[in-house]
Formats: structure tokens, sequence, C-alpha cells
């Protein structure tokens, strides 16, 4: 697969007013600061999160986003993969610098350790005749009317402005070296006479925000409605001139209107604007993640929100999925079609180049993914700790009873491999031999015949376990493989996916906990029991200085009728996301009584010790998505 076939003009018909006024290349460049107004609250201020907004997230902050295929998500941020960590199946392709490469995500990994290579020019691959790309970089100026030309072709195009807007605009702006993209789509553009737009023709773009080069997105031919339909682009500079007040200041340090933050539009470049938004404008979606995102995204066949609920419910609704699946099979037939454009727009049109887009898909279907979370499908009677239920077999497939001698003191929970997870209190390292890890196990007096019963390679403890404040309160047993294995089988256990985001679940949202914990009156519990709790926010008003917002999670019910107790510590509250994927969000803990609503249960909250988990256990294990 050859990249598009364009080079890139930015032709600049100036004013005085920019002449001289924007550099190219820019590089380190410092910025006026626009900070968000402290008062009057406009409406956009409104839907936008301030404390989140302290987080500097950007499109690369994985407790958010999902990581590009060439990436991966490493300490909350999404960071280069090595071009061997890509699918080798593929076709090749030829960057916009001449460079041969045997896929698109080998490129883009490439590009990505080396974003200065981009510009080297130093390659000598041209598409064989084809499509390639090059880049000519005689304007000196940040404005003007976008042109692109096919390389062996003399004839320049035009964009056309249709579909235009500050994602391509953005697009085309990092492709001339502008870092911060694009100020603007709109603006008063004047037209040389050696441009010559007669053309009758018009190139129409679509991209999806990742690229770095207009060659990258998908082009399809149309015909011109005359140079008022023509995209013009404003590329950001930081002089830019920008009314102080009701500007939103980007992570990247470019201001974009604060009308603009949180309408599902990336007009960053860095995403920041879209991803600590309460509230999202219209024309967008928001996830419960805080992030909003355009509604074409809904039910177009790719997860956008970290939490999944863009595609839940799209039976029979395709909407943008169609384009891009025409465009992605005229590229991988190396075509030009006639007639085969998106469907919203009349004209006939021209597919001219591969479809990067569809290529990351089908590269981010080649990875590697890790089962978890998801039950087989067993007929559960929902026949229906304290105030809980008797669970059914099956119902908890990750939960684990953890025998101390004779007695089961604490649950667990597994997460994969030869790995549970508990509460540190629940556990000593020096006593790992006397521990026995049973699975599948309901009513321990009434002993059910597929129990597995392990025993203990070694505890790992959190270094940073206070068994006076409870503070990380979370410890890894191992289990110890049986001699002729190489591998632990638990073979009628399901690991509980290990949640990477603490962004993946909210307050109010109702989980699950349970185990063989005491009732409210302190009554001995023998089967596997379980209540639907919620989570809850702000638990320092319940338990002043005792309570660490970061570490702990607080989970209960409005009367305080169902709670975890003594003996349910080390097992699981388990939150189930919109795809029907089942996290350890929390590990029961500690709590005031049992079943008070004036003390709810505390739990470890498990998202905050992701990497200290993939420390031990290896992030292959536990990553769900980009190992
Ligand atoms: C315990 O002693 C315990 N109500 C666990 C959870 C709670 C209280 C006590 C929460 O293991």
């Amino acid at each position: 697969m050859k990249l598009a076939p364009v080079v890139l003009l930015l032709l600049c018909f100036c004013l005085s007013s920019c002449e001289g006024k924007y550099g190219k290349r820019q590089k380190n460049q410092v910025t006026k600061k626009y900070e968000l107004p402290s008062a009057p609250a406009t409406p956009q201020e409104d839907l936008v999160d301030a404390k989140c907004l302290l987080k500097k997230y950007t499109h690369r902050s994985c407790s958010k986003v999902f990581c590009q295929p060439w990436e991966k998500c490493v300490d909350g941020t999404c960071i280069c993969k090595l071009p061997y960590q890509c699918p080798k199946d593929g076709t090749s392709v030829c960057s916009t610098n001449g460079k041969s490469f045997p896929t698109y995500c080998h490129l883009k990994s490439f590009e990505c350790l080396h974003p200065e290579a981009k510009f080297l020019n130093n390659g000598t691959c041209t598409a064989e005749g084809e499509f390639s790309v090059s880049f000519s970089d005689k304007s000196s100026d940040s404005r003007g009317i976008v042109t692109v030309k096919l390389v062996g072709q003399d004839k320049k195009m035009f964009i056309c402005k249709n579909n235009w807007g500050m994602v391509e605009a953005n697009v085309a702006c990092f492709d001339l070296g502008f870092q911060q993209g694009a100020l603007d789509t709109q603006g008063r553009f004047y037209y040389s006479e050696d441009l010559q737009i007669n053309s009758t023709e018009c190139l129409q773009v679509r991209c999806h925000g990742f690229e770095t080069s207009l060659a990258e997105c998908a082009f399809s031919k149309q015909s011109a409605p005359g140079y008022r339909g023509l995209a013009g682009v404003l590329c950001y500079a930081p002089d830019a001139d920008l009314p102080a007040r009701e500007s939103f200041r980007c992570v990247n340090g470019k201001h974009v209107p604060l009308a603009r933050a949180c309408n599902g539009v990336n007009d960053c470049g860095d995403q920041s604007d879209e991803l600590c938004c309460k509230g999202c404008q219209r024309g967008s979606l928001l996830c419960k993640s805080g992030v909003c995102i355009p509604n074409q995204h809904q039910c177009n066949g790719e997860v956008d929100c970290i939490t999944g609920e863009d595609e839940v419910g799209c039976e029979g609704s395709h909407v943008g999925r169609s384009a891009s699946s025409t465009l992605s099979r005229a590229s991988q037939d190396g075509l030009l079609r006639k007639g085969a454009g998106h469907p919203e727009v009349q004209e006939e049109t021209e597919i001219l180049a591969a479809d990067m887009d569809t290529e990351r898909k089908r590269i981010k279907s080649l990875l590697p993914r890790i089962s978890c979370g998801v039950k087989r499908p067993v007929h559960t009677r929902r026949k229906r700790i304290v105030g809980g239920r008797p669970a059914q077999a099956g119902d908890f497939p990750w939960q684990v009873a953890i025998k101390d001698g004779d007695k089961i003191n604490c649950g667990g929970i597994y997460i994969g491999g030869c790995w549970v997870l508990t509460a540190a209190h629940c556990v000593r390292p020096s006593r790992a031999h006397h521990y026995q890890v049973w699975t599948s196990l309901l009513d321990w007096i009434k002993l059910n015949s597929n129990i597995i019963v392990e025993r203990v390679e070694r505890v790992i403890i959190h270094e940073g376990y206070n068994g006076t404040t409870y503070q990380n309160d979370i410890a890894l047993i191992e289990i110890k493989k049986r001699s002729s294995q190489k591998e632990c089988v638990f073979s009628n256990s399901i690991p509980a996916c290990v949640p990477w985001s603490p962004y993946l679940f909210q307050p109010k949202d109702s989980c699950i906990i349970s185990g063989w914990g005491r009732e409210k009156d302190n009554q001995k519990v023998y089967s596997l029991r379980w209540g639907e709790v919620n989570l809850i926010s702000n638990c320092s008003q319940f338990y002043q200085n005792r309570y660490y917002e970061k570490e702990m999670e607080c989970a209960g019910t409005a009367d305080g009728s169902i709670d975890a107790c003594k003996g349910d510590s080390g097992g699981p509250l388990v939150c189930v996301d919109a795809s029907n994927v089942t996290y350890v969000w929390g590990i029961v803990s500690w709590g005031e009584n049992c079943g008070k609503p004036e003390f709810p249960g505390v739990y470890t909250k498990v998202a905050n010790y992701f990497d200290w988990i993939s420390y031990h256990v290896g992030r292959p294990l536990i990553s769900q998505h980009n190992i």
C-alpha cells in the first residue's frame, strides 16, 4: 500500500497584516497565556471540568483515551512502540520523506520515535508511479488556500471546503511543520491570478486526527463549486491575535475559542479541549470518562469511549461506517473508483488515496488481546455479605477463598496467570506455605465437587502498606505451579480485568461485592453471598482524616442494608462496563461496623495500582489494550 498522492502546498496571498508575522517549523514556541476567565461563567465554561484540566490530559493520556496501535500505554501515557512490536502483516508504504516501511504501523512507530525525521526528505522511494508523497516547502507563511499535487503530475488540486474542518486543518498545518496545528479553517484568503482556479474538480479530504500528514487522510474527487467552495487554513502561530477572554488554553500551548471546548472536535490538535468535560455541546457525545467525541463516532464499529458506551445498542445503526468501508475497498484494490464517495455527498466522486484510517483499524484488530472479565454463557438463575443473596455456580468465576490453616479468613480475586489479588491485611509473606487458595467454592459446609485447591508460591505485600491507616491495602498471591505443568491451570476460573484507568467507573455506578463474610448481626456465613452497592463520592465526610481519595474507594447503599463485613476482606468489588466486561474495581479493605449507612465500606482502589500490579505480574497479563 502506498501513502496518498500529494504534494501539499499552502499558498499564501496576504494582506500586509500577515506578512512576516508567522514563522514555520515552530518548535519551542512561547505563547501568551490566556487562562480560563474566572467569572462570569459562560455556558461553555460550565461544560469544562477545571480540576481535571490541571492534570493536562492529551491524546496521549491513556487513562482518558485509547492509544494508537503503534503506541502502548505505560504509566498513563501512550509511548511509542518499537517497530518490531507492530504486526508483520500488511502492505509496504512509502513515507512523506521517501522512506519505505514494511507496514503503516512500522511507519507510524518510526515517526513516533523520530518526529523530526519527517522533514528530512532523505528517502528514495516514490511509490512507483502510483501515488507518492512529498512536500513542497515553498510557502513561507501560515495561511492560505490548501492545494495538493499528485506526484508525477504537474497539476495542482484544491481541497473542497465540504467536510473541511479543524481536524483536517490541524493535519494540514502539522504537515507544514506547525506543531500546534491550525488556528482556523475560515478566513479571508486572497487568490492570486496565477493560481488559476479554473479547475472543475476539488479533493474532499477526510482525516481522523492521528495523522501528521494530509497524505494519510482519505481523498475523493468532487466537482468543484467555485473558489468559495475551496478549503483554506490559518496555521497557529504563537502571536496570533486572540481575545484574552473566552479562550481555552490547550495543553500544547495553543489557544482556541472557549466556544470550541467540549464540542467533540479536536480543535487543539492534542485533544486537550475534549478530555475534561462535564457535558458536551450539540453534535457530540459525552463518554462517562468525561471525554466528548463527535456524534459520527457513535456506532461506527470502533470503540472511542474507554468506557465503551459509544458502541452499545448499535444494532441496525451504522452512523459513519459506510464511508470508510467504501474507501477501504478502493484503497485495497489500489484503484481509482468512480462514484464511490461518501453517501452524504451527491456528486460523482473518485477515490484517490489509500485509506490509512481503515489500515489503522486493521492493525488494531491484529494486536494481541487478553481474555478477562467475560463470563461463560451459563444460564444463571438470578435467584436471587450483609443483606446479600446466595451466589450460583459460575456467577463469580474470579472469586477465590484464602484459607489459612483450617479457617477461611479472606477472599481474593483471580486476575490471570498464577496471580490472585487480595488485601495486604489478609496475608503475611512468612505464612505463604500455610495458605491455600480455593477456587469455585460456593459453600464451605456443603463442598461442591469442582473445587480446586491451590498452594501458594509467594505473597507480595505493597511496600507502602500501612496496617494502622490501611493505606495501600493490596497484596498479590502467586500460586504454586503443579510439578508437571509450566502454567497455572485455573480451569474453572475466569480472571477479572484489572482497571487501567481511574475513569472507567464513577460515583453512583452500581457494582457488586461478594464473599463469605459475616452478616450484620455478626452471624457466621458459610455460603458465598453477593450484593449490589453504589460507588460513593466524597467519602471523607464519613471518615474524616482516615479516607485517602486516590487510594481508596467507598461503596454502599443509602440505607446501609448491603455491605461487606468481617471475612469479606480481600474479596472483590467488581463493576461491569457498557460492553459487559467485569473489572475488579476494589478490594474489600475496612469500614466502621457493618451495614450502617453513615459508615460505608471502604475498598482499595485497584485502578490506582495498575502499574504496581503490572510490575509484578507482567504487563502483557493484564493489559487489555496495546501491550
Ligand atoms: C473486616 O473486618 C471488615 N463494612 C471488612 C469490611 C467492613 C468492615 C469490616 C466494611 O474485615
